[in-house]
């Protein structure tokens, strides 16, 4: 019984992952094993971890048509954001990294538009992908987004759009590049610039006013993909230049089942809510859960 889903398992991917390189479906296997510890160590060592050509050569055109068919769907939502998504503080210096605010424009697509039968629908939905990053970012359990909206959103990045420097609200985000712009668009980050222990404002304002002593750029490329802790480490993506679009695939997991977003921020993000949404606001519940946006 055992065997003919695993079977079925690495039959679907196959094609749509360098299995040889990448052996996300024999994780138990001595090379299974290598990659988990690598990529753990990797992500120890300074919160990030990228896999080069995790879809191979031969499957690189589909995968770019997938979010080329697509983005024309995304919604644009235009904010100013300081690193830490609050409302800065006006007792600080203008200086002060909390009151650095700058432009974020981004564009997304919703779940909902991207179908079954594509590569980032296969790859985000296969079980045994998902049991690989749980090993990876060291949680037992992690579970898809049961919101059908947020689950897999494609961010679409047009000339001028940008993240400044900021820090995530999740544990980890799990991304994969599938078109990369001719200039700009480029992922910086500052690994572990703060802790639990404090926020470090005075390094955190060197980087903003352009220190790159301590910072990382990583050169993307479509097929690659990225795990990466951001509570720790300030990151941006750089404006995109010229006119090709900036594609990334965000891959959503939660550490509980049953994660849904709240319906105004589905509002916010994608313009739209799907009918859970609807029947939440209707109800008049909201989630339950403790996660942040
Ligand atoms: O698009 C990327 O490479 C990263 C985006 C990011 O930092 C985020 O969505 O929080
Ligand atoms: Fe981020």
């Amino acid at each position: 019984m055992h065997a003919t889903a695993d079977t079925q398992e690495t039959t679907s991917l196959h094609g749509l992952i360098d299995l040889g390189r990448y052996p996300i479906d024999e994780l138990e296997s001595p090379t299974g094993r290598e990659l988990i510890e690598s990529c753990r160590r990797q992500l120890n060592d300074d919160g990030c971890v990228v896999l080069k050509n995790f879809v191979p050569e031969a499957a690189l055109a589909r995968l770019e048509r997938e979010t080329e068919r697509l983005s024309p769907q995304a919604h644009y939502n235009q904010t100013e954001t300081n690193p830490y998504n609050n409302a800065g503080d006006p007792e600080l210096p203008p200086s002060h990294p909390l009151n650095r605010f700058d432009d974020r424009t981004n564009g997304f697509v919703a779940g909902d538009r991207i179908d079954g039968d594509t590569i980032i629908r296969q790859v985000y939905e296969h079980p045994g992908f998902q049991r690989f990053i749980g090993a990876v970012v060291g949680m037992e359990e992690i579970h898809r987004y049961a919101d059908p909206l947020a689950d897999l959103v494609v961010n679409v990045l047009r000339e001028g759009c940008q993240h400044p420097w900021h820090y995530d609200t999740n544990e980890f985000i799990v991304t994969m590049m599938t078109r990369q712009s001719h200039r700009g668009g480029r992922f910086e980050y500052a690994p572990g610039i703060r802790s639990p222990e404090g926020e470090n404002f005075e390094a955190v304002e060197k980087v903003i006013d352009g220190d790159r002593s301590r910072l990382k750029s990583l050169d993307l490329q479509p097929g690659d993909l990225q795990v990466f802790f951001g509570r720790y480490s300030l990151h941006r993506v750089t404006p995109v230049e010229g006119d090709k679009e900036r594609h990334t695939v965000i891959f959503a997991y939660a550490k509980e089942p049953g994660f849904i977003g709240r319906p105004e921020r589905a509002e916010r993000i994608f313009g739209r809510m799907a009918p859970i949404h609807e029947r939440m606001l209707e109800n008049g519940t909201n989630r339950t859960d403790s996660l942040a946006d």
